[in-house]
């Protein structure tokens, strides 16, 4: 009887789908020091899990892919104008993601989700500039 609980306990465990978890990510203006800046700026996830981008302030944010992993999507989020907007994305390719804020990009606000592991840099494509 025992062994029947442990073999079926063991059964559970293994066919027990993977809850896939949510992740939010603050886009924050701190323009008294002409900061703006995703917090955190890297993240790592597993593949199923969805990242919500959060605008901290009232302020233009979005949050659009530069380089993915090859055969992924370059996502790119609306503008968030006001505070409390967000955003959301699934990521279902593994690998690694840089992306930016459109109107920030220049003054450093950009941010990595990294999907179960880090890409080589072969398997990596970047954004054509445009
Ligand atoms: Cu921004």
């Amino acid at each position: 009887m025992r062994k029947l609980f442990v073999m079926t306990a063991l059964m559970l465990a293994v066919s027990a789908p993977v809850m896939a978890k949510n992740y939010i990510v603050k886009m924050i203006s701190d323009a008294d020091n002409t900061r703006y800046y995703f917090e955190p700026a890297a993240l790592t996830i597993k593949a199923g899990d969805t990242v919500k981008w959060v605008n901290a302030q009232e302020d233009f944010h979005n949050a659009a892919a530069t380089s993915i992993p090859k055969g992924a999507e370059f996502f790119e989020g609306p503008m968030l104008e006001e505070k409390g907007q967000s955003w959301s994305y699934k990521f279902t390719k593994s690998g690694t993601y840089e992306y930016e804020c459109q109107p920030h990009a220049m003054l450093g606000m950009v941010g990595m989700i990294v999907v179960d592991y880090t890409s080589a840099p072969e398997d990596i494509e970047t954004k054509a500039e445009e």
